[in-house]
């Protein structure tokens, strides 16, 4: 292993410190993440929360407008078979809550539409989360 050189790594900071970053500049929806709040959820009439976060942050993002939204059991090989769901008022900025209805022991999938403020592309997302007896 070489010992470091002191002007050498200095030059490689400012080169770095000096390069353009268009790339970080430029909004990718792929930045953008639902993630549920709890997997398993008792079956019946229930609550679900999503957060949804900007991945390179960690950042919670509120104010997204969910636009299209389904529940159904498709990871259990029963796509016909859905649920009731609905967005509720959210308690958190960055938290979605949705009302379901979950009448069948099993796994779920919430799919789902979304427009983030300031960003032109749509995230859609899909969640699997698990009713339990
Ligand atoms: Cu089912």
């Amino acid at each position: 292993m070489s010992r470091s050189n002191p002007g050498r790594v200095a030059a490689a900071l400012l080169a770095i410190a000096l390069l353009p970053t268009p790339t970080a500049a430029v909004a990718d929806i792929r930045d953008y993440e639902f993630k549920l709040v709890r997997e398993q959820i008792k079956k019946g009439l229930s609550v679900v929360d999503v957060r949804l976060i900007h991945k390179p942050d960690d950042r919670a993002v509120p104010d997204a407008v969910i636009f299209a939204l389904r529940l159904d059991m498709a990871p259990d090989d029963m796509e016909q078979m859905t649920g009731a769901i609905e967005p509720v008022k959210s308690p958190e900025p960055g938290l979605y809550r949705f009302k379901v209805d979950l009448t069948d022991e099993g796994r779920w999938r919430i799919s789902l539409a979304a427009k983030i403020q300031g960003e032109a592309e749509t995230l859609q997302s899909r969640l699997v989360l698990k009713a339990t007896p």
